[in-house]
């Protein structure tokens, strides 16, 4: 099968171009990640050309040796992802040693992978680890609203996950871990690399200070509704607060447990004091 036709890159091309339509991409921000299924890497092997040489990932993912990954391209603009796949996206494989990578198909115009590699192969590992291999799709992306609360809010995991949590009653059932932060660092590096898969360990949505966000999910529909629920969660804090500066009423702590009861979900007790 060609690989424009396989379903992961039809749906991969989908979630890029929603993500572009929600205004999550200006110019070249953001990046996608998929974690190809062996029978998937199948159906499009035939048309895969390893010709290009090994290069460095910039950090270290033993635990994906072997495996291969679709990428959104560094300096590639998500809004030309949808008509310029070929040239926006390729499909990447992980040496045995997990340090290197070689492009198999895409980047036909001499691109390559994402500048945030580090990161989203990093959390893939962890997320592997902690799912059993479940989790596919890692995302960044760069929603206004969500970065203005990181102007206005502690930057820190409680403060986040409250606020978010007390927006949207459905809020909590969607990320009932909660969500992690992360200071403002310099992207693109190892650094913060090995700080956002530290917090994929608790949480399936890290935030990046005046930057944006990584979510991750089994799929391309539960890795973008998390990211989009969140930044209409943070719409909402925002319009708030551009209106007022307290709260007539909000979503208390006991109705909190009354939900958590009706649906059936845990919610991180560390949230809950
Ligand atoms: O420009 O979003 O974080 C791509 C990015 C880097
Ligand atoms: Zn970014």
């Amino acid at each position: 099968m060609e690989v424009l036709q396989a379903k992961f890159v039809r749906q991969f091309v989908e979630m890029a171009n929603d993500g572009y339509t929600h205004g999550y991409h200006e110019r070249n921000g953001g990046n996608l990640s998929y974690w190809i299924l062996p029978e998937e890497i199948e159906q499009v092997r035939a048309h895969l050309f390893p010709s290009r040489p090994w290069m460095d990932i910039g950090t270290e993912v033993p635990e994906l040796a072997g495996e291969y990954f679709l990428v959104s391209g560094t300096g590639c603009f998500f809004r030309h992802i949808k008509d310029d796949t070929v040239n926006t996206c390729g499909i990447i494989e992980v040496d045995l040693t997990g340090e290197k990578f070689r492009i198999l198909w895409g980047f036909e115009s001499g691109g390559r992978p994402t500048s945030e590699l580090p990161a989203h192969l990093m959390n893939h590992a962890v997320k592997k680890g902690i799912t059993n291999g479940k989790n596919r799709v890692i995302y960044h992306s760069h929603p206004v609203n969500l970065i203005a609360l990181t102007f206005l809010l502690p930057l820190n995991d409680s403060a986040f996950t409250k606020e978010l949590w007390q927006m949207m009653t459905e809020c909590p059932v969607i990320f009932p871990d909660g969500i992690g932060v992360l200071p403002w660092m310099v992207p693109g590096q190892k650094e913060i690399a090995v700080a956002t898969s530290k917090k994929m360990k608790d949480y399936n949505a890290v935030v990046w200070a005046h930057h944006g966000i990584f979510v991750s999910g089994t799929t391309f529909d539960e890795a973008f509704g998390l990211c989009h629920t969140i930044e209409k969660s943070a719409e909402i804090a925002v319009k708030v607060r551009s209106v007022s500066h307290s709260k007539l009423q909000t979503i208390t702590r006991p109705m909190l447990r009354e939900l958590a009861a009706a649906f059936k979900i845990k919610l991180a007790e560390l949230f809950m004091r």
